[in-house]
């Protein structure tokens, strides 16, 4: 599906079938980095208020900004539900955010990572230092793959999956798919848990719908937060997560002051804030009905 992007008068808009009618835009300084790797064409600015932006396929990833919200609540409420993650696979996420949010939990012994487009690492490791510090943790196992293809040789092996993808647009369209969703449950240890970007309440209620059905029917627990996150459209994303027996709405553990001291979002009350829903988007998820 085509994104109608375009740089006009110094600003970068991002217009996307997933959003009629609305457009999301950054004052840009210059142009860093403009390349189509084998897989997507990678862009990175330089905007004037939020630092550096990293875009794939016309879809912006994160900028400087925020991007700790997003990869903070994304990492830090699955690994906090689990009592004792020790073993924890990442798939997509080239920037390396997640790896570095994973990075500071002393408990986790081997991190697998599953990236399909290695020049997004490079990339990272180019222009957004701050991110890309996590992939020479010597806990880290990199894949250069297809994280279809790599779940599917994988049983109960992970207590933590995190999905950190792009929009259901592309090459990240099957990580929305029933079949995908399968894999990780089956990837998943006993007691196990996976979270995955979950779009926007607003924006995207086909597939936040579809998410929350596909997740119900295939984990005993499932449940559904939302951060803010001004960079992206709507200024929020949802998170969907699954368990295979952990709470997911709670903390299951305090949080070291060391490990607090180093977060600007997550904090255990925010954990459990963040599956409070307004009542539209209850009775969408409850109801299917996009219209509730
Ligand atoms: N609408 C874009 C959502 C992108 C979510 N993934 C971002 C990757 C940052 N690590």
């Amino acid at each position: 599906m085509k994104n109608y992007n375009r740089i006009t008068k110094g600003w970068f808009s991002e217009i996307c079938h997933l959003w009629p009618g609305a457009a999301n835009s950054f004052e840009i300084e210059s142009v860093l980095y403009n390349k189509k790797s084998k897989f997507q064409q990678i862009e990175v600015y330089q905007t004037r208020h939020h630092g550096r932006m990293l875009v794939l396929d016309g879809i912006v990833q994160l900028t400087e900004f925020d991007e700790f919200a997003y990869h903070e609540m994304l990492t830090h409420i699955p690994m906090f539900a689990h009592p004792n993650p020790e073993s924890v696979l990442v798939i997509g996420g080239g920037d390396g955010g997640v790896l570095r949010e994973i990075g500071r939990h002393d408990g986790v012994k081997a991190i697998d990572f599953c990236e399909i487009d290695e020049s997004v690492m490079t990339v990272s490791k180019a222009f957004f230092p701050k991110l890309a510090c996590g992939f020479d943790d010597p806990r880290v196992n990199i894949f250069i793959r297809d994280g279809i293809e790599f779940i599917q040789e994988k049983s109960k092996e992970y207590d933590l999956i995190i999905v950190d993808s792009s929009d259901p647009i592309g090459p990240a369209a099957d990580l929305f798919e029933k079949p995908f969703y399968r894999s990780l449950k089956a990837a998943l240890r006993p007691g196990g848990i996976m979270a995955t970007q979950g779009e926007s309440l607003f924006l995207h209620k086909k597939t936040v719908i579809k998410l929350a059905q596909m997740t119900k029917a295939l984990f005993p627990l499932q449940a559904y937060a939302h951060v803010l996150v001004p960079t992206y459209p709507g200024g929020h994303i949802g998170l969907c997560l699954g368990s295979l027996g952990p709470d997911l709405r709670r903390p299951s553990r305090s949080i070291h002051l060391d490990l607090q001291t180093q977060l600007k979002y997550y904090n255990p009350e925010i954990h459990e804030a963040a599956f409070i829903l307004p009542r539209f988007a209850k009775q969408m998820l409850e109801t299917g009905d996009e219209n509730a």
